[in-house]
């Protein structure tokens, strides 16, 4: 493809992006951490009433992950089977290069509910292997330092993954993605990133598969533990997204 056509692609998915990643990074500049009483408040949280907290949080920043879905040219496009296909791998794949937005390296904390937390706010969860690999993700995707146009895209190519289980259509979704990773890569040398950082991103999409997959585990393992919680107070989105097998929960993404 043309330069061209790789700067309207880079645009359209930046904008994308713009609209709906919830807040710019220069607002959070002000925030401030939890203070240690705030802390133990969290902490001090039942564990279910800790995980419905995350599990909200989760769902609210899946929605804008999927609006942002919806504006990818060529998205829309795809067959409904294969948007929810992408749409169920992909959402918290997002929401955790997103993370890296609103993450601070210095102190270890991200933003949530409000303030800047640590790993020990989400202590109550019982998931410190999961919240501790998490961290670190975040701090080794801020240690990229990448541009926004630059999350935006690799957020888009992450969403866009040719290799799902279940795609009806694998060949319209790879050809979607190769176009956003060209654009990405066009973008990287644009801004003089051509030290591997591509490569480096490869390595990170792993990760996520990681992470998702750990999360899984600790929800089933939850569940089976706490089904009533699960099934009661769990945003409808959240449990079609990771724990569909549950019950017939009818579609609500598209
Ligand atoms: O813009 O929507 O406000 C994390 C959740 C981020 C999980 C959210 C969370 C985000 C994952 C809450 C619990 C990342 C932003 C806020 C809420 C993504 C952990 C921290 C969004 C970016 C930061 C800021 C726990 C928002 C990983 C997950 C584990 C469970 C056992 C449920």
């Amino acid at each position: 493809a043309t330069t061209a056509a790789h700067d309207h692609l880079a645009q359209i998915i930046s904008k994308s992006h713009l609209e709906t990643c919830q807040y710019l990074r220069e607002e959070l500049q002000e925030m401030s951490c939890f203070l240690q009483e705030e802390v133990e408040k969290f902490q001090n949280k039942p564990q279910e009433a800790m995980w419905q907290l995350c599990a909200v949080k989760i769902t609210d920043a899946i929605q804008y992950v999927v609006e942002f879905a919806k504006r990818i040219d060529g998205f829309m496009n795809l067959c409904q089977n294969d948007q929810i296909v992408l749409l169920k791998a992909g959402s918290l794949e997002v929401i955790l290069v997103r993370m890296c937005r609103v993450f601070d390296p210095q102190n270890n904390t991200v933003y949530f509910d409000g303030k800047f937390a640590g790993p020990d706010v989400f202590k109550s969860l019982g998931c410190d292997d999961l919240i501790a690999s998490v961290f670190d993700f975040a701090k080794s995707m801020c240690s990229l330092h990448l541009e926004e146009e630059e999350i935006a895209l690799f957020s888009a190519s992450v969403l866009l993954s040719a290799d799902r289980s279940w795609l009806r259509d694998k060949l319209q979704v790879e050809r979607l993605q190769q176009k956003t990773e060209s654009a990405l890569q066009h973008v990287l040398q644009k801004n003089h990133r051509d030290d591997g950082l591509f490569e480096k991103l490869r390595t990170k999409v792993s990760a996520l598969r990681s992470l998702c997959a750990l999360h899984s585990q600790k929800l089933s393992a939850f569940r089976a533990v706490y089904p009533d919680t699960v099934r009661t107070l769990f945003p409808p989105l959240y449990k079609e997204l990771f724990a569909a097998d549950l019950d017939g929960t009818p579609i609500t993404l598209c």
